[in-house]
């Protein structure tokens, strides 16, 4: 019997795992003036104005809209910033972060 013969070995295939990713959510409130929710959009978020514009119009009917997606540091940055943003010119505008299903 040779002592050292090759056996099949069991394959493990390494994967990269995907981040897990948070959603930025724009909530409604009764105060902040529509241009700015779009201004807002557009420069934290990069939106284009069509698309800031049916962001801010979803959340303003429905209360609230997602606004894209990202990993949880850069969705948390950017909530943050865009909230901040607001509160300096003094507007309630709120951006939150939910983890997606
Ligand atoms: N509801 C605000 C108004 O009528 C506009 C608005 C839209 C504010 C969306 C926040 O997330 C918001 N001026």
């Amino acid at each position: 019997m040779p002592e050292n013969t090759t056996r099949p070995r069991t394959q493990v295939k390494l994967q990269t795992e995907r981040p897990k990713l948070y959603k930025v959510i724009l909530v409604n409130d009764d105060f902040t003036p529509r241009e700015f929710v779009v201004t807002v959009l557009k420069g934290e978020f990069k939106l284009s104005e069509d698309q800031a514009h049916k962001v801010m119009i979803t959340a303003h009917r429905h209360g609230v809209c997602v606004v894209a997606v990202f990993t949880r540091d850069v969705a948390e940055t950017k909530a943050t910033r865009a909230t901040d943003a607001a509160k300096d010119k003094g507007y309630p505008l709120l951006f939150t972060t939910e983890p997606e299903e």
